[in-house]
């Protein structure tokens, strides 16, 4: 039998590739795969026990909150906080950063930020859903209480990132800047395998996914690349197909696998589009450009936009490098 390789042991083998190699960030990896495996737990009992259904509450985005995003952001706070290496953490379930300031975080030197559970309106209806991370060095002197100014910083300053995806199977997807690798749980053992090395996204695909009852709010741009998708072209082999989950790790995942583009453009209905560049945008573009990808909001790098508040929204195109190309030009040439 071939013994796989685990996310445990990757993490360790690997961590020579980190340029600040302590072993600090492999034990942060550590707390978050812990978390992971605990959320996908509770994710796999929800048809079987009462913890479905919005709790009653909104978050600070408007939007009824799930028990599960309740868990799921519980769970990750717990692990991040129960390590040294965490100085404070930013989630879309919280208004505000949570600061880790007790004694075990004052040599603390890491800040993350999270979307503890993508995509949670789709669990009542057993779709896929995910967690999504980002981590960066705190930019303020070690020692003193978190600002905002650390989880401010543009996406090139990620020092790793990565999502989970608790679909037909669970998978963790993640990136130090040296490759993107994916570890598939089995569930017999609880233990995450390399099922996916070095993971590379085709030049160009043949799906591409958006929320197409938008339409009508789409830029004109954004609509003619649309009809060009469902254009009959032998020759590039369209019609491409239309996937849509609107879970956004799912999407992404697959089209990582796949190829294709991911866009969620601005609209009427969201001027500024409705990802959220912190905790959505900026970790899935280090990973997917990492891969060989690439992720823009229509004109610039996601990655080198100069974030501005904790839950900022920016537009975002994302996928197969030649797609991304295309869908500029279309936005270039009906530029508004
Ligand atoms: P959420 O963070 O509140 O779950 O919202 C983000 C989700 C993404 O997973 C998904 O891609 C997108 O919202 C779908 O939005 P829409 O329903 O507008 O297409
Ligand atoms: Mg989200």
């Amino acid at each position: 039998m071939v013994q796989p390789t685990t996310l445990g042991e990757f993490i360790v083998e690997n961590q020579q590739d980190f340029p600040y190699a302590t072993g600090e960030l492999s034990h942060l990896l550590t707390s978050i795969r812990l978390a992971a495996k605990v959320v996908n737990r509770e994710i796999n009992k929800a048809g079987l026990v009462d913890i479905l259904g919005a709790i009653g509450r909104d978050n600070i985005q408007g939007e009824a909150q799930q028990k599960l995003d309740v868990i799921a952001n519980d769970t990750f706070m717990r692990a991040l906080r129960s390590m040294g290496q965490v100085c404070g953490v930013a989630s879309e379930e919280e208004e505000y950063f949570v600061s880790f300031d007790d004694d075990i975080h004052s040599e603390a030197k890491y800040i993350v930020l999270m979307d503890p559970l993508d995509g949670s309106s789709n669990i009542d209806v057993n779709v896929s859903v995910g967690t999504i991370f980002s981590i960066y060095r705190r930019t303020t002197p070690v020692g003193i209480p978190v600002t905002l100014e650390d989880f401010l910083q543009p996406g090139d300053a990620q020092v790793a990132a990565g999502y989970v995806v608790y679909g037909s199977s669970t998978m963790l997807v993640y990136t130090t800047g040296s490759g993107v690798n994916g570890f598939t749980l089995d569930p017999s053992i609880g233990v995450f395998c390399l099922s996916h090395p070095n993971m590379h996204i085709p030049e160009t695909g043949k799906i591409y996914s958006v929320n197409e009852g938008n339409y009508v709010h789409f830029p004109e741009g954004v609509k003619q690349y649309i009809k060009y998708c469902q254009e009959y072209d032998e020759a590039s082999g369209r019609p491409y197909t239309s996937r849509y989950i609107g879970s956004l790790v799912s999407d992404f995942h697959r089209n990582l696998i796949k190829g294709g583009v991911y866009l969620y453009p601005t609209g009427t209905m969201a001027p500024k589009g409705k990802l959220r560049l912190l905790y959505e945008c900026n970790p899935l573009a280090f990973i997917v450009e990492q891969a060989g990808g690439s992720a823009t909001d229509g004109k610039r790098r996601i990655m080198e936009l100069q974030p501005s508040e904790l839950h900022e929204r920016v537009p975002c195109f994302i996928g197969s490098p030649k797609m991304v190309d295309t869908a500029h030009a279309f936005l270039r040439k009906y530029e508004e």
